[in-house]
């Protein structure tokens, strides 16, 4: 008897429990799942980033947000984070493959630690300018390269834009190459660009962003180097004299989510964050232009003085680091280098 009332127990409790687990999806549609194949729980998407909220590239993050909050409604809910709350570029990218965070946005030159290929975006004085740049990596070698991020348990889904990266320090003008001589300079952790920096006469240090204000502050380095914006906006002024528009390296950001969290949506979720991490890169790229055009001349309002590298000392600088790039040509992969080359000639006909 006992026996029997246990299992009746059990099987009402099963029951009664069963009820409540769908009891919202119940409540708001009535049926047990929604036409596109999804449980109705919803799901948070924990987005982090490097840079501090002033940031476009954090404005793109709120974009993103809205866009996913308002076409899922809200069965889907993004929690931004920004300023390193996560961590670092890396550290926050190694949490998607583990899958506790589901997305941020890095830099192409950590990541090339994931997947090399994506050192061919860090070839020093590859993309002569924005628009080309737009081409080439919304075109399909560059969504070409994204698809290679699934071996990583990475789903790159659109490039945002971090920029041109110019030359700042607190030790002396930078005109030319000679002026590099000895100056140690952070840069992000990517070999190419270590090497880059050497070829230039300089004494680099890989190091992540999170540490990078602090460094200059303790004068661990002398310098480093980014997009105005972020200059600006990150108060680089503070501990930094001296900038120079070397313009060395055009840094493409890249919106990854978390593979196992991606394959977690529906087709419709999945059709919506792709589309608005693409729609929210957009405005992203629109305000971080309009930010490196106005924060230049702000950095000298706060007293940093600018050096304009000239022509000719941009040409030596090119010819120092032609060895380099060369030698780079192999371990990102000649296929690939080849066709950005390609993309690049393309994109300036
Ligand atoms: C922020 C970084 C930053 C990059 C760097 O997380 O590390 O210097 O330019 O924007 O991605």
């Amino acid at each position: 008897m006992k026996k029997l009332f246990g299992l009746l127990s059990m099987v009402l409790l099963i029951t009664v429990l069963a009820a409540c687990g769908n009891g919202g999806s119940e409540s708001s549609s009535g049926e047990g799942e929604s036409a596109s194949g999804d449980s109705g729980e919803t799901k948070t998407i924990k987005a982090g980033i490097g840079l501090n909220s002033d940031h476009p590239q954090y404005k793109g993050l709120l974009k993103f947000k809205e866009i996913v909050e308002e076409k899922t409604d809200g069965a889907i809910k993004v929690d931004t984070y920004h300023s390193g709350q996560l961590g670092d570029d890396r550290s926050m990218t190694e949490a998607l493959q583990l899958g506790t965070q589901e997305v941020v946005v890095p830099s192409t030159a950590p990541l090339a630690n994931f997947v090399p290929e994506f050192s061919v975006f860090d070839i020093p004085f590859l993309f002569p300018n924005e628009q080309v740049a737009d081409e080439v990596l919304d075109g399909e070698v560059g969504q070409e390269l994204l698809g290679k991020l699934e071996e990583q348990n990475l789903v790159g889904l659109a490039y945002w834009e971090n920029g041109f990266r110019d030359l700042t320090n607190s030790e002396r003008a930078v005109a030319s190459i000679d002026d590099f001589e000895g100056l140690k300079i952070r840069t992000m952790e990517n070999d190419l660009h270590l090497d880059a920096f050497k070829a230039l006469g300089a004494n680099p240090t890989p190091m992540a962003f999170t540490e990078l204000f602090t460094a200059m502050q303790q004068g661990t380095v002398d310098g480093q180097e980014n997009p105005y914006a972020t200059i600006y906006l990150q108060k680089f002024y503070e501990v930094q004299e001296h900038v120079s528009n070397t313009h060395h390296i055009y840094s493409p950001f890249v919106f990854l989510m978390s593979k196992s969290f991606y394959d977690g949506l529906t087709e419709d979720q999945q059709k919506i964050v792709k589309d608005a991490a693409v729609e929210a890169g957009k405005h992203e790229r629109k305000l971080n232009r309009e930010a490196n055009e106005k924060y230049l001349k702000q950095l000298q309002e706060e007293g940093m003085e600018y050096t304009e590298i000239s022509d000719e000392a941009r040409q030596e600088m090119v010819d120092a680091v032609a060895p380099v790039i060369e030698d780079y040509k192999s371990k990102i992969g000649e296929e690939t280098v080849d066709k950005v080359y390609k993309a690049i000639e393309e994109a300036q006909k």
